[in-house]
């Protein structure tokens, strides 16, 4: 049967006086008198002491400790209240009947421990929690091939220390033991676990086991080239480059040593090696052969990185092209891309009125032999333009076989020598382009300004280039 307690007094020395309100448990011989009485409600028939008897004294644990509070009451009848700090205790987990327990302590569990029953409050207990590591644990860095030192101190020098790497992909975690690249020690309360020589895989999470607290230390190991060498395919004659970045700054400690299938890469004229900005190492190789095909390696302490060379043979069509063709060709190899600039100079006009002893002239040639022009004549590579200063070059120009390996500052000319009769005209206009130069000749001893687009076409030709 339910009850409701009401206090009679407020409380003195942890005990108080209440009485029973509503229907009273039968067990406290109150059925009797309620009889006696011929009364339900509003009986006041006994009076007990109410008080919660604590543990009382204070406490003191440490971390990974188990915490137990046991509160006795003079009846069950009652639920426990648990209090730290004067504040509830949430978690219901901690309360089983009348006895706060937390399984293990940690420093954060510190604090004034108390149980009430409305405003009856048992003793304070003060429990303190000396922590297991006396250390931080924060995220350690370094690069592959330096040595790793994880540290660690705990409260007591007779507290042993385990260390133990978490092995993610099988679920479990690995106890480390000492062998020839890993020391473990410790010097008092400090202890230290090293690796001589870090790997990449090195990286993970690492779990200190000191009692009964575990702590864990994330470790990240960077590579050591950061941008690795990668592999290379090009064409013989090309200049090929092998580049890798590394995390550290070059030093001198460190030498850095380049090896083509093994054997050492000695600097010549063909293997030029650099280090730029203290952290980029280049293997360049200017001309390459066949014979270079391989596995090229930079190694730097016993840290490397390798990557494939294949040298593809140049295709016959380019072996015999021209040199300056053959030198666009393997430009456009090695980048991808050859930019050629090119000026198409259309000379345009009535047959003989002197097209082509225009052009004989403006490229410094002779006139003597020229004859009608047989539809069209186009002259090449005998006329090229600077970019930068706008100058012409002939052929006849010293400065012409200087600029043989053409290069972009220079725009080739194609002159088109068109024939001026009309049986051409028909045909001309397939050739006839908006990206061009057009040189319309005329014989000003002759009526030509007169001269319309309607007079060809009464000429019975339809047109001359185009509309
Ligand atoms: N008087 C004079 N004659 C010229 C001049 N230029 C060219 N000629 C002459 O004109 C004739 C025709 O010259 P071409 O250069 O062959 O004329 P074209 O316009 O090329 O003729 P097609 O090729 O037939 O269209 C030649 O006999 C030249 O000697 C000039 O400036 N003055
Ligand atoms: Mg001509």
């Amino acid at each position: 049967m339910a009850s409701q307690v009401e206090w009679l007094s407020d409380c003195v020395n942890g005990v108080m006086p209440y009485k029973f309100i509503g229907p009273v448990p039968l067990s406290e011989a109150v059925e009797s008198q309620r009889r006696a009485l011929k009364l339900f409600w509003k009986i006041t028939f006994s009076k007990i002491a109410l008080t919660i008897k604590g543990p009382g004294e204070n406490i003191r644990l440490i971390e990974g400790q188990s915490f137990k509070l046991q509160y006795i009451l003079p009846t069950k009848r009652f639920r426990l209240l648990f209090l730290k700090n004067n504040s509830n205790i949430a978690e219901k987990e901690h309360v089983e009947k009348n006895v706060f327990h937390i399984r293990k302590v940690a420093p954060i569990d510190e604090g004034n421990y108390c149980a009430k029953v409305e405003n009856i409050r048992s003793t304070i207990t003060q429990l303190t929690v000396q922590s297991m590591f006396t250390s931080s644990f924060e995220q350690i860095y370094c690069i592959e091939g330096e040595q790793l030192q994880l540290k660690c101190s705990v409260y007591s020098a007779s507290t042993e220390v385990e260390w133990f790497k978490d092995n993610a992909n099988q679920y479990k975690q690995d106890k480390i033991e000492r062998n020839k690249n890993i020391s473990i020690d410790h010097n008092g309360k400090d202890h230290v676990l090293t690796i001589q020589n870090a790997k990449i895989t090195d990286s993970g999470k690492y779990i200190i086991i000191a009692g009964n607290v575990r702590k864990q230390l994330p470790v990240i190991v960077k590579a050591f080239f950061k941008r690795p060498l990668e592999n290379k395919t090009i064409m013989e004659g090309v200049e090929v480059s092998f580049e890798c970045e590394a995390e550290k700054t070059y030093n001198v400690a460190y030498p850095v040593a380049w090896f083509k299938d093994n054997h050492e890469i000695n600097s010549t004229s063909k293997f030029k090696k650099e280090t730029i900005d203290n952290k980029v190492h280049k293997l360049t190789i200017q001309p390459t052969t066949l014979e270079d095909k391989g596995k090229y390696w930079i190694k730097v302490k016993d840290i490397s990185s390798c990557a494939d060379l294949d040298v593809k043979e140049i295709p016959d069509a380019v072996k015999q092209m021209s040199e300056h063709n053959r030198n666009m060709f393997l430009k456009a190899a090695k980048t991808g891309t050859a930019v050629r600039y090119y000026i198409r100079i259309m000379i345009v006009g009535e047959n003989g009125v002197g097209k082509t002893c225009l052009l004989r002239r403006l490229m410094n040639e002779h006139i003597d032999d020229v004859k009608s022009t047989d539809g069209i004549n186009i002259e090449v590579k005998k006329c090229k333009i600077n970019r930068h200063t706008q100058k012409w070059m002939f052929t006849t120009d010293e400065e012409f076989s200087k600029t043989a390996y053409q290069n972009e500052d220079f725009a080739d000319c194609g002159f088109w020598d068109f024939a001026g009769q009309k049986e051409f005209y028909a045909t001309h206009q397939t050739f006839l382009s908006t990206n061009a130069i057009y040189l319309l000749v005329v014989d000003i001893s002759k009526d030509f300004a007169s001269k319309t687009h309607q007079d060809m076409i009464d000429d019975k030709f339809d047109k001359v280039g185009g509309n």
